[in-house]
């Protein structure tokens, strides 16, 4: 997830357009291309919307308790390319009202703490605020998944609001440690979505995500006795 939305939908890669040229799908495509851009720029409100809130929360924690939870937070757009790959991998047809119904991870934000009780201390004050509607929440922190992965998911509906509509938007966000981070971007760029499948690489995977974690935990323990001392 970067900062910036990677490439506007005018953008696609050639290569990519003559596979979708040769699929026919380039048609569909053009025709959705006015309600596809009017859908993106509803996702990068909504975008805001939650980056906001968690920009106030952190701020509030720095005027009140002197210290901040959150140490970054990342935002992105998905990317045509990949909107398109995911509906073709699911079998659904490429429209922006498709693209609505289906797929809840168009708007990213990441949200990036020091400690892991902060993640949870942030998302259950995120969560409390009367706008969002929480739909889905997978805890990878308390259930790691097999390879190592944590973090804490949720998929959650922001209203934006427009001149004449208010309208809900689904925002997956991302919560992690710095160390959680750091390993998921490490092993996304080295391992995920590879399909490979080396068993010593993915053990080795598996125990850095351990480490890592303990790290966290003796990281977290320092900071609450010093806070106590
Ligand atoms: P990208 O490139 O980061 O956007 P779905 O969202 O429907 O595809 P799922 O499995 O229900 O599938 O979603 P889940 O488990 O909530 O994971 C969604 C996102 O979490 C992924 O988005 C990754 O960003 C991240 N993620 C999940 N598992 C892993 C993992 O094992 N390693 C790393 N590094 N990241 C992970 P995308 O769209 O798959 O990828």
């Amino acid at each position: 997830m970067e900062k910036q939305e990677k490439k506007p939908a005018t953008m696609l890669d050639e290569g990519f357009i003559e596979q979708l040229l040769q699929n026919e799908k380039m048609e569909r495509i053009l025709e959705e291309g006015e309600a596809f851009q009017t859908l993106m720029a509803y996702y990068r409100c909504a975008i805001m919307e939650v980056e906001t809130k968690f920009n106030v929360l952190n701020t509030e924690f720095s005027l009140r308790y002197d210290r901040n939870p959150i140490e970054t937070i990342k935002t992105r757009l998905k990317s045509p390319e990949s909107i398109i790959e995911k509906l073709h991998r699911k079998k659904i047809p490429f429209s922006a009202e498709m693209i609505e119904e289906n797929l809840s991870d168009i708007a990213g934000v990441r949200v990036i703490c020091a400690f892991p009780e902060d993640i949870y201390l942030i998302s259950d004050c995120f969560l409390a605020q009367d706008d969002i509607r929480l739909i889905e929440k997978k805890d990878y922190i308390k259930n790691p998944k097999e390879n190592g992965y944590r973090s804490l998911h949720l998929i959650v509906e922001v209203p934006i609001f427009l001149h004449d509509e208010k309208r809900s938007m689904k925002v997956e966000v991302q919560l992690r440690t710095i160390a959680m981070d750091f390993w998921a971007s490490l092993e996304h760029r080295i391992y995920y979505k590879k399909g490979q499948d080396n068993k010593r690489l993915r053990n080795e995977l598996r125990e850095c995500a351990e480490v890592s974690a303990a790290l966290d935990l003796r990281m977290q323990d320092i900071r609450a006795e010093l806070e106590t001392e």
